[in-house]
């Protein structure tokens, strides 16, 4: 077998590069690779069937694909041992990959999760969003600061397969545009293809992007698939962001009818051929689109397509945060989708007429329109993303939409794909499980449970430890050389990487490196050296976030650079934190800072891959920490603050003072003061620091002072079981053990199983 695919891509790089393997540069051998294994990809089958489903997404956050693929086709082994021949390997060729970044966050890098269950459970599913040429903005930090520059990642020859499909769209005031589908094969595990659909504007104009990021946002017709979510914090952006909703699921409809019509399917049986998943409310335009083609070009009476239409989509639901939930004003609408507007109007009388709730309105007195309304009025299903999410939607934020239709409302714990997060990223983790419990986890994650067996064997535990030990020293090799910023690997490591947000609290743990700052400084040394290490993106327009990140980095340069604390202590913000920065941070994570404020994550995704990767968690009891601690036990899991009941409470009678906690408590008071020490200001900035400080001490809107103090205790209570080592080993076999749940492939099996019935 290696022999033949030696020769095989021998005679590939004779064809492509007129070289043979060993006279190929690293960005050649890229080329190689990623053509040989496009070659392999199309010779598989795609999944077949008589019913489909489309999950909708404006983000797909799949990372880069070299190491994933040739995992999933079943032939990394034998490429990495031919590339070793030559020197070289297939993780430094995956250096030249460039990194899309078509997403956020948890969200997008779900659907990319998906995508890839999908496959590898042969389920006849497709996945349709937006080629942003730029994705999201890369980061860069100047003075302490967060820059935004532009990512690109397209380059000539890439994973995107461009397709003769091309639609018409047409928006308001008579613009119309014409779009390109771009396919990106996604192979399942030694299985077969889905595809990932990703449309693009056909006049896209890459010349309109000036400085940074900056670019015309009222030139529809050549920048809508520039950017992914360009600065909302005005008027343009915001109509922007819905012209490119509406790009999105246009497409996806004419598309999905497209593929009716040539399947030879009557389109009054769509609901049985099809399953539309909304992945949030970005794309809940799709709804009134399809009521719009089904009436407008295909003879259906409003009846009819309403009724065909809501036996169709299902919605997903991924916040509870208001600010996150759209609602999109009916003059935007009107200006950007006036043909959607009567329908819109249609569906919202309809509620109207049986039920004067305001609170179930699609259109608020406020002329607003609900987004996620619309889709848990005409959709089927409306899932929450971990169990405590669901119940509060189903207690709390939606509880009017549950009392009217309790049946649509079910949970989908999120889960992530061990192909990537374990298989990939932790290549020693897995030859262990491999040794150990077979290889039969790789197929179905529950084996995981079998490395319980060896909870007493002092062999298995330290080899544990041992690996943990070696991705500790690749990532400070890599650390060093991408951020300039030396760390011990003897020391214990401490990750938080996520968006940016304030209710994911980054300032409560940069709070907490001031206390330790300020020990280490008073003579009380921690017993093992500590390394904090961040990685997270702030959007452009979220002042407070950017002002968290300009306090890490302040607080990064004096404790690294002050010679009687950076023994004990080390801070690192890493530049531009995503899917591949996340491959090398989370295998080499001690401490998964999981700190949310609780009720308001809905279920993180990040908190299971650092449980697989044997690192262990120091959370709140939110989203789906909670199921993690029922698996793991009170034991293996350092939990802390106020549970979401308490949470929840506070906001209802509105009687969360931050203030009282800083007067009441002396360690809480020196850790909030010195943002605006002359230490602090002597490096950062005063307009930043004083607007973050004034922040915690008049606002805390996610309530940071409350669970300081427990969240102090608890760490250093962590800390101390660390030295246990013993205690500690089995804390990670038993996570590791215990991760199976949350594998991506048991969350779209109940996906098919509950919603989408393939
Ligand atoms: C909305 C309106 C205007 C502008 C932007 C947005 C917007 C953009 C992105 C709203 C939400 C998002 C992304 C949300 C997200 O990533 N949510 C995360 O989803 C994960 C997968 O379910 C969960 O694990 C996380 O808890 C949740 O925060």
């Amino acid at each position: 077998m290696a022999l033949a695919l030696e020769k095989d891509l021998d005679k590939l790089a004779l064809k492509l590069y007129k070289k043979s393997i060993g006279a190929l540069k690293d960005h050649e051998l890229y080329g190689l690779l990623l053509a040989f294994s496009k070659e392999l990809m199309r010779n598989k089958k795609e999944v077949g069937g008589e019913r489909k489903v489309y999950y909708i997404s404006a983000e797909f956050l799949i990372g880069k694909l070299l190491s994933n693929n040739l995992i999933n086709l079943g032939v990394y082994e034998d490429v990495e041992n031919i590339m070793n021949k030559y020197g070289k390997s297939v993780a430094l060729i995956e250096e030249e990959e460039p990194e899309p970044s078509l997403g956020n966050g948890g969200l997008g890098r779900l659907a990319a999760c998906f995508m890839d269950s999908i496959a590898t459970l042969s389920l006849n599913g497709a996945g349709i969003g937006l080629n942003y040429h730029y994705g999201l903005f890369k980061q860069v930090f100047k003075d302490h600061l967060q820059m935004a520059g532009k990512n690109e990642w397209i380059e000539k020859d890439s994973w995107l397969n461009k397709t003769d499909v091309s639609f018409e769209v047409e928006f308001g005031g008579g613009k119309k545009v014409k779009s390109v589908l771009y396919d990106i094969d996604v192979t399942g595990y030694e299985s077969g293809i889905c595809k990932l659909h990703l449309f693009d504007l056909e006049g896209v104009d890459e010349s309109l992007v000036k400085e940074g990021i900056d670019f015309d946002k009222e030139d529809i017709e050549k920048n809508l698939t520039l950017f992914l979510y360009p600065d909302d914090s005005d008027e343009a952006g915001n109509l922007l962001r819905i012209y490119q909703q509406y790009f999105m699921v246009s497409n996806a409809a004419q598309l999905i009818i497209k593929e009716m019509k040539e399947k030879g399917y009557d389109l009054y049986d769509l609901d049985k051929h099809v399953a539309i998943q909304i992945n949030d409310t970005h794309p809940t335009m799709v709804i009134p689109e399809l009521i719009r083609i089904l009436t407008w070009d295909e003879g259906f009476t409003m009846d009819d397509a309403i009724s065909t239409v809501e036996k169709t989509c299902a919605y997903t639901n991924h916040t509870i945060l208001a600010e996150a939930l759209e609602k999109w004003p009916l003059s935007y609408l009107n200006k950007v989708v006036p043909q959607l507007v009567p329908i819109i109007k249609e569906l919202n009388n309809r509620i109207a007429k049986v039920n004067k709730d305001p609170k179930i309105q699609i259109i608020d007195s406020e002329k607003r329109v609900h987004m996620a309304h619309i889709d848990i009025h005409y959709g089927y299903s409306v899932n929450g993303v971990a169990a405590i999410h669901t119940d509060i939607l189903k207690n709390t934020e939606l509880n009017a939409f549950y009392k009217l239709y309790p049946e649509k409302f079910n949970n989908k714990t999120n889960g992530v794909t061990f192909r990537r997060w374990l298989l990939s990223c932790n290549r020693p983790l897995a030859s262990l499980l491999d040794e150990t419990i077979g290889k039969g986890y790789r197929r179905d994650a529950n084996e995981l449970e079998k490395l319980l067996r060896f909870r007493d064997d002092e062999a298995v535990l330290e080899k544990i430890s041992d690996i943990k030990k070696k991705n500790k020293a690749v990532l400070v090799e890599y650390i060093k050389k991408n951020e300039g910023v030396e760390l011990n690997p003897e020391s214990v490591f401490d990750v938080q990487v996520k968006r940016l947000h304030e209710y994911k609290r980054q300032q409560m743990n940069a709070l907490y490196i001031i206390h330790k700052y300020l020990e280490i400084k008073k003579g009380k040394k921690p017993v093992r050296p500590i390394t904090c290490i961040f990685g997270a993106k702030a959007a452009p327009a979220y002042v407070i976030a950017k002002d968290i990140i300009h306090l890490i980095l302040v607080l990064q340069e004096i404790i690294n650079n002050d010679r009687d604390v950076s023994p004990y202590l080390k801070v690192v913000m890493v530049t531009n934190y995503n899917v591949s920065y996340a491959e090398k941070l989370i295998p080499a994570c001690d401490i998964s800072e999981q700190i949310s404020l609780a009720s308001k994550e809905a279920s993180g995704t990040s908190n299971m891959k650092f449980m697989l990767n044997g690192a262990v968690t120091l959370g709140t009891d939110d989203g789906a920490n909670v199921e993690i601690h029922e698996l793991v036990g009170d034991d293996n899991i350092y939990i802390f603050g106020a549970d979401s009941d308490t949470v929840i409470k506070h906001y209802e009678k509105a009687d969360y003072v931050s203030k009282d906690h800083y007067k009441k408590s002396p360690v809480i008071r020196e850790a909030v003061d010195f943002i605006v020490s002359d230490k602090a200001l002597k490096i950062g900035n005063k307009e930043n620091l004083e607007r973050l400080y004034k922040e915690l001490l008049n606002k805390d809107w996610f309530m940071t002072l409350l669970d300081l103090e427990s969240y102090i205790e608890k760490k250093d209570e962590m800390l101390k079981d660390y030295e246990d080592r013993e205690r500690w080993k089995r804390m990670m076999l038993t996570n590791i053990a215990k991760a199976g749940f949350f594998s991506s492939d048991r969350t779209i099996a109940e996906y098919n199983r509950d919603i989408w019935k393939l």
